[in-house]
């Protein structure tokens, strides 16, 4: 059922596997950016707000991929989602495209970055080019994956709980509004009360961090200006 407010979603996944393109599909309009090529087109975290038919308030935050195709660690860029989702998401997607990519998402890198495996209460594995990967012979995605090649697939649909939408972004609007229906179907099955705990304790994390590094920058001042002290007083006893 539709509430007044906001949901906010987060997407992440590796470079060019469609993350925008399934923000646009829940959005209803192409809103980010997408295309076709070997470089990131998301290069910061952006984050786009809208009304939906239903009167559902949505607020998505597009991330890049935290190591873009050129292999450059995206990570402090990636961090920026805490500010931008706070008091913490409703649903973390993690976005797979069958046939750009062999690897998967690393939940290490993303493990990294919330500190605990919390997080993965509240994944939900979206898979697109549904239309390429659903036949007679695989009827849904769950077979897809069973049939899968790929063992990280495999792991990572276990480690999102089983929770899995297929998508098709090349599809028209009023296919992909199915599919954006089905994605916040799945995401009201989610426990939320959990997950701003689970982001409190990433905020204290960065804010201890951001302190840590702050007294560093401090005790190598105090060091510097210790230094230069001591340097201008031997120079001083050498001149008398
Ligand atoms: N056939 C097909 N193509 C798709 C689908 N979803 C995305 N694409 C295409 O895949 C390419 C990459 O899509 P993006 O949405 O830009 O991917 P991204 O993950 O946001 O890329 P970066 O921001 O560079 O990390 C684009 O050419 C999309 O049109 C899909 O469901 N089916
Ligand atoms: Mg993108």
């Amino acid at each position: 059922m539709a509430s007044n407010r906001p949901k906010r979603i987060v997407l992440f996944g590796r470079t060019g596997v469609g993350k925008s393109s399934v923000g646009n599909t829940l959005l209803g309009k192409d809103y980010f950016k997408t295309k076709c090529t070997a470089s990131s087109v998301t290069q910061v975290c952006e984050t786009a707000e809208e009304i939906l038919e239903s009167g559902q308030p949505l607020q998505i935050v597009d991330t890049p991929g935290i190591f873009d195709a050129e292999g450059k660690n995206m990570f402090s860029e990636v961090q920026n989602v805490f500010d931008l989702l706070k008091p913490g998401p409703h649903a973390i997607l993690i976005v797979y495209m069958p046939q750009r990519c062999s690897r998967v998402e690393d939940v290490l890198d993303l493990r990294k970055l919330f500190g605990n495996d919390m997080f993965l209460e509240y994944t939900i594995l979206i898979i697109n080019r549904k239309s390429e990967i659903i036949n007679p012979s695989i009827p849904n995605v769950r077979e897809f994956i069973k049939n899968s090649d790929s063992v990280e697939l495999q792991q990572l649909y276990e480690q999102c709980g089983k929770r899995v939408v297929a998508v098709e972004n090349y599809d028209v609007w009023e296919k992909r509004k199915l599919d954006a229906e089905e994605i916040m179907r799945e995401i009201e099955t989610l426990d939320v009360n959990y997950i701003h705990h689970c982001f409190d304790l990433v905020h204290e994390n960065i804010e201890l961090k951001a302190e840590q590094l702050k007294r560093q920058e401090q005790i190598r001042e105090l060091e510097r200006e210790n230094k230069e002290l001591k340097y201008k007083n031997n120079t001083s006893c050498n001149m008398l």
